[in-house]
């Protein structure tokens, strides 16, 4: 039986799932993608779940791809970074990407690589003061990949991406706050707690509109103006209609917080 090099904690209605290879700054191997893919099926099904944390233990979040594992070859004798890229992590890009909660990479160290994508595929990306992202394939001789060419540039627009991703350059935390890869930095000694109460406020907000704002954002990516008001119109009579839009207007009216049942 393969180790398990994944953990699953909860606290409420918050997940986190800890990348648990530190000996080897979590570097991702083919299975750590089946327990990370499951894992996440599993929370998408759980009804409890409404905010999913994803962190590293240990001093790194993930060193990207495990550099040791045998790659598989093709009928020349090359190696054939295809099979990984169809099993692993395209699937696991569009798992992220698609998932109907609220996602946080919580940044306890460097990502790097294909990890640094996987971050960047989440809703959010917190950093530790002491933490890194680097796009370092370059420095292999390999392209960015984990959807790293379409997420970049959206994100810091093409010329940046395009020289982070040529260099191969280091972005300290606080610099990649500042580009908006990063929404918040917290000093070290401060970044499980912060991360904590981050997500906990998060997983006590409006579930349901969390899950439509998604999918509005997910969708303009491809959309023209026109259609995009037709979504947001869409999407938007479906949050009026729940419950939680309801209780928003009531706490409004009464003067009190809400308490949103995610309905
Ligand atoms: O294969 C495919 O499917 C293609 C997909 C590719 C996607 C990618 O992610 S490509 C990019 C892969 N990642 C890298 O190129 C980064 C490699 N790691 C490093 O450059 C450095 O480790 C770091 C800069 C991240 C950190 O350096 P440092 O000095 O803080 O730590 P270290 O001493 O280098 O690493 C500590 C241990 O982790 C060490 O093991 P040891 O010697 O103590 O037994 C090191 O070998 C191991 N480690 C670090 N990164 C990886 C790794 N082992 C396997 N794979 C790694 N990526």
């Amino acid at each position: 039986m393969s180790e398990t090099t994944l953990r699953t904690e909860r606290a409420g209605a918050v997940a986190r799932l800890v990348l648990a290879r530190p000996g080897k700054l979590n570097a991702l191997t083919a299975n750590l993608h089946a327990e990370l893919r499951s894992a996440l099926e599993s929370l998408a099904a759980d009804d409890e779940v409404r905010v999913v944390v994803l962190t590293g233990e240990g001093r790194a979040f993930s060193a990207g791809q495990d550099l040791t594992e045998t790659l598989p070859r093709d009928e020349q004798g090359r190696i054939d970074l295809g099979p990984p890229l169809a099993r692993d992590y395209n699937p696991l890009l569009l798992q992220l990407v698609d998932f109907a909660k609220v996602t946080i990479a919580a940044l306890n160290g460097p990502a790097v690589g294909a990890s640094m994508n996987i971050a960047l595929a989440c809703d959010i990306v917190l950093a530790a003061r002491s933490a890194y992202l680097q796009e370092a394939f370059v420095h292999i001789g390999l392209i960015p990949d984990a959807g790293g060419t379409w997420l970049l540039p959206r994100i810091v627009g093409p010329r940046l991406a395009s020289a982070l991703m040529l260099t191969g350059d280091r972005i300290p935390a606080e610099e990649a706050k500042s580009m908006g890869l990063v929404y918040r930095v917290f000093e070290d000694a401060e970044f499980e707690s912060g991360v904590a109460d981050f997500a906990r406020v998060l997983s006590e907000g409006p579930a349901l509109a969390h899950r439509l704002t998604k999918r509005a954002l997910r969708e303009s990516l491809g959309n023209e103006l026109e259609a995009q008001l037709d979504l947001e119109t869409s999407l938007q009579r479906e949050a009026g209609f729940s419950m939680d839009f309801a209780e928003g207007l009531k706490a409004f009216r009464d003067k009190r917080s809400p308490r949103f049942a995610g309905r």
